[in-house]
């Protein structure tokens, strides 16, 4: 995944033909488009590869299951065109270290730490600091961290150290600022409603990485 923007696309819009549209005006502009389940079920895991050819695409879709299962859903979106699958953390490591095994040489994984939500309090948090200790023992290529309370990126960044990534969701809809998150220690933001929902989705997306680069 390119480092340009820092501005990562979390494309829910359900509707096919908006989202495309949304993808085409912002491609230029953002370093990946992250696709969740909204859109999946609703225009068809073919939209993993459509957007694929448009930008790198994450596959956000949060697997937590038996190692197996793991394997199974990561090998998929890879072989779809995806270039990073979001994985949860808590299922423990041998889920985690068989997602990372299974996007070897193929793709990134990305853990989830502490979820951006107020319920995200309640049980990630407590939890964040060791979830990413067994990830960076894992081998994930980054993690999730919560643009909402950017002393908690701070805190993933102190366990992930330079060299891992740090996508921060929670950014615009969720309150978060770009800015701040990247300031914590966040290597990219990712934005969704506060883009996509957009009348111009171009011209805030280019105005989140004015923000980002403000914060350089
Ligand atoms: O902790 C997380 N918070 C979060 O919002 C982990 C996530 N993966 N996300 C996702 O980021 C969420 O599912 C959505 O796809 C996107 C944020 O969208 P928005 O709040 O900017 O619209």
């Amino acid at each position: 995944m390119k480092k340009s923007s820092r501005v990562i696309l979390a494309l829910d819009e359900t509707d096919r033909e908006k989202a495309l549209s949304v993808a085409d005006s912002v491609s230029g502009t953002v370093d990946a488009i992250k696709i969740n389940w909204p859109l999946v079920l609703s225009a068809g895991p073919e939209m993993i590869t459509e957007l694929s050819e448009r930008s790198d695409v994450i596959c956000d879709f949060k697997v937590a299951d038996i190692p197996n299962t793991v394997h199974l859903i990561v090998d998929l979106a890879l072989k779809r065109g995806a270039s990073g699958v979001i994985v949860h953390a808590f299922t423990g490591s041998d889920s985690l270290s068989e997602a990372v095994r299974t996007a070897e040489g193929r793709g990134s994984v990305y853990a989830v730490t502490e979820m951006s939500h107020p319920g995200g309090k309640e049980f990630t948090a407590p939890v964040a600091v060791q979830l990413a200790q067994m990830g960076v023992k894992c081998g994930v290529k980054g993690f999730i961290a919560p643009a909402t309370r950017p002393d908690r990126i701070a805190a993933i960044r102190r366990i992930a150290g330079p060299g891992m990534e740090i996508l921060s969701p929670g950014v615009g809809a969720q309150g978060g600022s770009a800015a701040e998150a990247i300031k914590a220690g966040a290597d990219y933001v990712i934005v969704g409603r506060a883009i996509y929902g957009a009348e111009d989705p171009a011209t805030v997306a280019r105005a989140f990485a004015a923000d980002v680069r403000s914060a350089l």
